[in-house]
């Protein structure tokens, strides 16, 4: 399966109803996967006015909703899925809330181990990052592309690349196996003279077609 977009959500939205136009416009650039609401230092409530506004136009392009964090919210939502990091509630947890058709991702940091565990559980994909300086997080770990071609090359759970990823930087990823790209300020930030949101996830399904895979070599 060729590399898809991923976005992720900014971690504010001061204004709903002007976010939802500004996504839309993103999901018309291309295609794009999934989106994961990462909202940050707001109340549940903010989350799910938040969600509301953004699942049925991120369903009307087909494109799934993960919930960033909160199952239980996911749950409440209707959210297709989560994405949990290490101190978020556990795997087993999620999955037994969300039950087995849920999309849960785990974050797995620069981890071989972690993600091992988390593909060994059934994680339906694992993240590793940050692969780039990124202002959007206060990233602990930094990722190197080997992993990307370490994990494809041994399993069949897809692996998300994230962190600072941008149209810009995003080839080396893309050759080295990640299944998808997680962008945030990557799309958001987006120069209005390059077409705004919709031009950055134009211009990453343009550097992902004219990418061909090319693992990187790797210790075992
Ligand atoms: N996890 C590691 S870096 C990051 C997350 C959620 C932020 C991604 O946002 P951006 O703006 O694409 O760097
Ligand atoms: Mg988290």
């Amino acid at each position: 399966m060729p590399c898809r977009v991923y976005l992720i959500t900014p971690p504010r939205l001061d204004d709903v109803a002007a976010f939802s136009r500004v996504f839309e416009q993103a999901l018309k650039g291309g295609d794009v996967a999934c989106v994961q609401l990462r909202l940050k230092d707001v109340d549940d409530q903010t989350i799910i006015e938040a969600a509301n506004a953004l699942i049925p136009i991120a369903h009307h392009y087909n494109v799934a909703v993960l919930i960033n964090d909160r199952p239980d919210i996911a749950l409440k939502v209707g959210a297709d899925g989560v994405h949990i990091g290490q101190q978020d509630m556990s795997y087993d947890d999620a999955r037994t809330l969300l039950g087995p058709d849920a999309i849960i991702g785990v974050t797995c940091h620069d981890s071989r181990h972690l993600a091992m565990q988390a593909g060994e559980q059934g994680a339906d994909y694992v993240a590793f990052g940050a692969f780039f300086d990124t202002t959007t997080k206060q990233a602990s770990t930094r990722a190197r592309p080997e992993i990307l071609s370490w994990w494809q090359r041994l399993f069949e759970v897809p692996c998300v690349a994230i962190g600072g990823i941008t149209p810009q930087n995003a080839a080396p990823l893309v050759a080295a196996g990640a299944d998808f790209l997680a962008v945030s300020s990557g799309v958001w930030s987006h120069p209005d003279k390059a077409g705004g949101p919709g031009g950055a996830v134009a211009a990453l399904n343009d550097v992902i077609a004219a990418t061909p895979l090319n693992l990187l070599e790797t210790d075992a």
